[in-house]
């Protein structure tokens, strides 16, 4: 009937992602790398209802995970193209500003309270302004992050048993020439290659916090979780600078209340769920190994120093002194 054409084309309308006509729905697909039951995955619902209840439904967030719409570094070009519009991203984004190195220095971080008020004080605002310029997206909500771990099928306890390894790393140049200095061969993939890869050998391990490792099932191909613990770090949640600013007033208020109570949420489930993945993966049988991180440290820091220009030596020295 004409009746039902005319509410099916109702509400059909206005999911380009543009605002202006307060009577329009709009629509962000949010992308990131991890699955279902991860963390992020479950913020990101819980931050997708509350724009739905504070914006009255008239902005929808679309979840994608698993890298359903591409690698990060994809994505982020994605957003600036305007075919995605959210993502979960850190130390990638030093591809485009140099600052979010920070986020992600080998053996910089003493433990979690030393980078939670790097975060939340002047430093990390510094951080989050740099993104917004230079990479065109706006930090909405950020996740602590576990330690990163080597993983592998032979225990390595210190950078000479690195001799020969074929590892994956993410797109973060840090990291590339800290495992080179460790004595590693490290490449750069997208994260939900790295399944296939390390199943097919073509890399002999990856490194990443332990919800990540149960994330991508990689306890299926890898034996031992070496207890690097070499970068500890955070994660934005961010938005495209181009689809916040097309939100009026209310709307931009909204989301950034949901972004406050979806951090706490965050935090909540991190601090909850971090020690049951450590259980999990050793019941599927994986071995942590304790290693000599005196040892990797030094293996790294010359080639961290060296590949940090001089503005990110001084955010460096900040962060240390803090
Ligand atoms: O290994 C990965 O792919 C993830 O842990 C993250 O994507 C990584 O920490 C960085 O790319 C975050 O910007």
């Amino acid at each position: 009937s004409l009746l039902m054409l005319v509410l099916v084309l109702a509400a059909c309308g206005g999911d380009e992602g543009a605002s202006g006509n307060s009577s329009e729905t709009i629509t962000w697909k949010l992308a990131h790398l991890s699955n279902e039951d991860h963390m992020w995955h479950k913020t990101a619902e819980k931050f997708a209802e509350l724009v739905d209840e504070k914006t009255d439904g008239k902005l929808q967030i679309e979840i994608y995970p698993n890298e359903q719409l591409g690698s990060e570094t994809e994505v982020l070009n994605g957003i600036e193209a305007g075919t995605v519009d959210m993502t979960i991203s850190g130390e990638t984004m030093q591809n485009w500003a140099p600052e979010a190195a920070l986020l992600a220095v080998p053996y910089l971080f003493k433990n979690e309270e030393h980078v939670k008020k790097v975060v939340e004080g002047e430093i990390g605002k510094g951080i989050e302004s740099a993104i917004k310029e230079k990479v065109g997206v706006t930090p909405l909500y950020y996740h602590l992050r576990a330690p990163r771990n080597l993983t592998s099928n032979k225990p390595i306890k210190s950078p000479a048993d690195l001799e020969g390894f074929k590892m994956r790393v993410p797109n973060v140049p840090l990291f590339m020439d800290a495992w080179e200095a460790a004595g590693a061969r490290p490449q750069v993939m997208g994260f939900s290659e790295v399944f296939t890869a390390l199943q097919q050998g073509v890399i002999d391990g990856q490194e990443n916090p332990v919800d990540l490792i149960h994330s991508a099932s990689f306890y299926e191909v890898q034996d031992y979780v070496n207890k690097t613990q070499h970068v500890r770090s955070w994660i934005y949640v961010v938005v495209g600078n181009k689809q916040f600013n097309s939100l009026d007033e209310d709307m931009q208020k909204a989301v950034r209340e949901a972004a406050k109570e979806a951090q706490k949420f965050g935090m909540e489930l991190y601090q909850k769920e971090t020690n049951e993945y450590k259980n999990m993966l050793k019941d599927e049988g994986m071995k942590f190994v304790d290693v000599d991180q005196e040892a990797f440290s030094e293996a790294m820091k010359p080639a961290v120093k060296k590949s940090l220009s001089e503005e990110q030596l001084a955010l460096y020295e900040k962060i240390q002194n803090i």
